[in-house]
């Protein structure tokens, strides 16, 4: 019996021991440790400051951007106004210039409209006198004409061959005129304008500034004739050594100028040709001699009994009688392309 009573007792007593320890320290066990107090609240301090400082930069930078975007506002709207103006003046620069156009195009008009009066009143060759009905073949005299730069000039009118109009620029038929002469000479023209001649390169240039067509007429000593006709030909100023251009030929007596087409005027003084050789020397003329001849028309006269010769310097026409013949009659005129008989 005393033994039970010891351990009730020992176990009563370490129970009360027990409870009273946990009644005593029941937070000490649970809270966590506390920290120094002083120690916080810099902390805090410091994070608030930190704060402050981005809060500040943030409102420092939107006000910067702010600001920016408001200049590249105003600079867009000043570009866009500039713009404006600019376009204003286009406009207005692009009106004057049409203005300015219409004027200048009126002028050229009126011009052009005088122009065709003048040279519609002028006699400017033998289709213009064609046109004012002189319709007899013969000798005329043709104007000094200063709005075209023409002087007065003799001609030869042809007003019945094909139409008639023809202006004549060279004639061989009587056979006294040499026709071996210097540059001057062919410039200038030379012999009778009822007989022999040469009109002159330089009258010759001024004829053919209007597209023109010539027609060269041949007769051989059997009185039997031939024809070659150019629809184009032109020659050049004297600067350009009167170089020749033809096209668009038609006819019976063969093409026998094509060879010397785009071809410098030659003279006995001015070997202007295409070859090693002198052919105004050698074919005793002024002519368009290439290297040297197809045709010769300016050539030596060679009369009956004479004219089938062994020298190449007669009037000759390869396409009809050969290099060997002097013809008996050649007529060189032309006329403008758009004449109306
Ligand atoms: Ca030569």
């Amino acid at each position: 019996m005393a033994k039970v009573n010891l351990s009730v007792v020992v176990l009563g007593l370490t129970l009360l021991l027990l409870a009273e320890t946990w009644a005593q320290n029941p937070r000490k066990r649970l809270a966590p440790p506390k920290p120094p107090k002083n120690q916080c609240c810099d902390e805090v301090r410091s994070l608030k400051v930190q704060v402050a400082n981005l809060t500040s930069i943030l409102d420092e930078m939107s006000r910067k951007q702010e600001t920016d975007l408001m200049s590249v506002v105003r600079q867009i709207m000043e570009l866009d106004k500039q713009n404006r103006q600019q376009e204003a003046r286009v406009t207005e620069a692009e009106s004057k210039y049409s203005e300015i156009n219409n004027r200048v195009e009126i002028m050229q008009l009126q011009t052009l409209q005088s122009a065709t009066q003048t040279s519609s009143d002028a006699i400017y060759d033998c289709s213009s006198l064609y046109s004012k009905n002189y319709k007899i073949s013969g000798e005329y005299k043709l104007p000094k004409d200063e709005f075209l730069g023409t002087p007065e000039l003799s001609v030869f009118c042809d007003m019945e061959t094909n139409g008639g109009g023809w202006t004549l620029i060279q004639r061989r038929k009587v056979g006294l005129t040499s026709f071996n002469r210097d540059w001057k000479a062919y410039k200038n023209g030379f012999g009778s304008i009822r007989g022999d001649f040469w009109l002159g390169n330089d009258n010759i240039f001024r004829l053919t500034r209007q597209p023109s067509v010539l027609r060269v007429e041949l007769e051989d000593w059997e009185g039997e004739t031939r024809y070659a006709e150019y629809g184009f030909f032109t020659v050049s100023n004297e600067l350009n050594s009167y170089k020749l251009f033809l096209a668009n030929y038609s006819g019976n007596a063969g093409d026998s100028l094509r060879y010397h087409n785009n071809t410098n005027f030659s003279t006995m003084n001015k070997d202007n040709d295409k070859c090693v050789d002198d052919c105004a020397s050698l074919r005793k003329g002024g002519y368009w001699y290439n290297c040297c001849t197809d045709s010769n028309l300016n050539g030596v006269f060679h009369r009956y009994g004479q004219h089938i010769t062994k020298k190449p310097d007669g009037i000759n026409w390869y396409g009809w009688h050969g290099s060997n013949y002097s013809l008996k009659k050649v007529e060189m005129k032309i006329r403008p392309v758009d004449f109306q008989p």
